[in-house]
Formats: structure tokens, sequence, C-alpha cells
């Protein structure tokens, strides 16, 4: 049995749960409960305050852990990182008045900084010898300026909304955040059970990135299409029922999607579908 902690409730819950269903783990959990065990993997799910997660992990209460890399940095406990897991993406950034003007870092020498991240905003400041005021808050950071309470703050942002509607501007990133999994020292059947579920993790990940695509091609310009659609190994090639056409099939990457479709089209490809994969074990 292994046991993973989860935010409980929060920003990361829905797509940490959703990343165990897509790897097949089953968790039932009702609203309110601390743990759950999962019907058809030997995986139990604390649920837990994300600023929670790295000491419970530490302490092996939890062997593994979802969190954003800003809590985990913040809070420096003794655990590894095992895998990026692509979301909860955001950046921790320095904002000020929109009315003032940021020159370079030293803007903020001997000002005051709000902030719920006290550890990684004083790591910023002494790598840049810079002496500044922090003044720790837990929530609700951006309103610290508009009330006289600090000059700037260091605050997470995504969107940047947050910031636009209190009248800040975002002008130095201190780090960038996803969340990660981590874990702590495994014993070997631990490690076993990690092993799996990263293979897991890793299928629908890889999976995510990439779309199967089904084109028709006249015979004549099969060279040409095979050439943009290397596939895994190399791109599926059927006969149609019409004489001198072929059906094409492949693997495409996300990030060259539009570019290739174009391509492909401008090759002699028609009836070009795409269908997303559930898993990809490579
Ligand atoms: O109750 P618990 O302590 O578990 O939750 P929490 O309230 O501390 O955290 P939560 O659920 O807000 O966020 C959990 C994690 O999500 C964070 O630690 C980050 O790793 C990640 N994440 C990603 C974010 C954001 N994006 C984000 N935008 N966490 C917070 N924000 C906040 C930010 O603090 C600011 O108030 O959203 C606002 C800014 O958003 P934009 O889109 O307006 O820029
Ligand atoms: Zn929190």
């Amino acid at each position: 049995m292994i046991r993973i902690a989860v935010q409980k409730s929060g920003r990361l819950y829905e797509e940490s749960m959703q990343l165990l269903r897509d790897c097949g783990i089953m968790v039932r959990n009702g609203k309110n409960q601390l743990k759950a065990v999962s019907d058809n993997f030997p995986l139990e799910v604390y649920f837990l305050r994300d600023d929670d997660i790295p000491q419970y992990v530490e302490d092996k209460v939890a062997h593994l852990g979802i969190v954003g890399e800003n809590v985990l940095y913040e809070k420096n406990k003794a655990v590894k990182i095992v895998e990026p897991l692509g979301f909860g993406k955001c950046r921790l950034s320095i904002a000020i008045p929109k009315n003032e003007f940021y020159d370079d870092v030293l803007f903020l020498q001997g000002k005051k900084i709000a902030t719920s991240y006290p550890a990684l905003t004083k790591k910023f400041l002494k790598e840049n010898n810079i002496e500044a005021e922090i003044h720790e808050i837990s929530g609700s950071v951006e309103l610290a300026p508009g009330i006289g309470l600090a000059h700037a703050v260091c605050d997470l942002v995504s969107s940047g909304s947050t910031l636009l509607m209190n009248g800040l501007e975002e002008v130095q990133t201190i780090m960038n955040s996803q969340a990660v999994l981590i874990s702590a020292a495994l014993d070997q059947e631990q490690q076993i059970l990690l092993d799996q579920l990263l293979f897991r993790i890793r299928a629908v990940r890889k999976a995510k990135k990439n779309k199967y695509i089904l084109l028709n091609a006249p015979n004549h310009a099969l060279e040409a299409i095979k050439k943009l659609l290397p596939g895994m190994k190399s791109p599926t090639v059927l006969p149609l029922a019409d004489e001198g056409w072929s059906s094409v099939h492949s693997v495409l990457n996300e990030d060259e999607f539009w570019e290739k479709i174009e391509a492909l089209k401008n090759a002699g490809a028609q009836g070009i579908l795409v269908v997303p994969i559930e898993k990809m074990i490579v």
C-alpha cells in the first residue's frame, strides 16, 4: 500500500483526482473525508491543505504528494520531486502600484513587501542584495498596497486579472511553478508501486500531448505526406477501395499540430480526422 496526499479542495484538487482517474485508479471519496482507499490499486489518498503536504511527506505520513512547486520550495522540506505534472501553472511575481515606475530590482530597496511566500521572497531579495521589509499575510495579498500596508506584493499570478483589478502591475517574476509529484524515501514495495504509477502518469501525459490523425491521399502524394508524418515508428498506409487512393494513420504532436495540418492539406491530403489518444506507451 502506498499513500498519496492531495489538496483537499482548491485549485489543484480537481486535476489531481482527474490524473488518478486517467491512470485508471478509482477513488471513491465523499465530501469532508480525510482519506479514501482506491478500489483497484493499492493506493490510499489523504486530503490535506496544500501547505501541509510537504511536511506530511517528509514525515512519511504520506509517501507521495501532489503540490505546487511554489509551496514546495517555500516549505523547503526533505522530499524529492519525481515528476512535473503540467497543471496548476502560475508564477510568483513582484507587483507594484500601476502609477509607480519600476526601473529594476533596486526599486524594492527599503520598501515593504506583502506576501504569503516570505521564504521565497527573502531568498530573492538576498540574491539581489536588497534590504526590504517583508510583511507576511496569508490571503488577499493584492489588497495590501491599496490600504497602505505595503509598497509592493510578491504573489502568485496566472492570468494577471487579480493584479489588474487591484491597480497593480507585475514587474518581476521570481519563479515559475506547476504541480509536481513529490516523494519521501521509499521501501522496495513502495518504490515498485511508485514506478507503476509513474508509468501510467507518463503514458497519460504523453497521450494528452499527441493526437491520432487519419487522412486520405492520392497515391502520388504519399511520399510527401509520409515525410510530414513520422508517427511513432512510421505512418500506417492502407489502400482505399477507390483505386489510386490510400488512407494514412499517424500520431501528431500538439506543438506542431496546426503547422502540419496546413502542410498536409497543401501536399494533397483530404478528409483529415483528428482524434484524442487516451494512453500512449512507447
Ligand atoms: O486551502 P489550501 O491551503 O489547500 O489552498 P490555498 O488557498 O492555499 O491554495 P489554492 O487552492 O488557491 O492554490 C493551490 C495551488 O494552485 C497554488 O499553491 C499554486 O501552486 C496553484 N495556482 C495556480 C494558483 C494560481 N494558479 C493562482 N492564480 N494559486 C493561487 N492563485 C491565486 C493568486 O494567489 C491570486 O490571488 O489566484 C490569484 C491570481 O490569479 P489571476 O488569474 O487573477 O492572475
Ligand atoms: Zn494553501
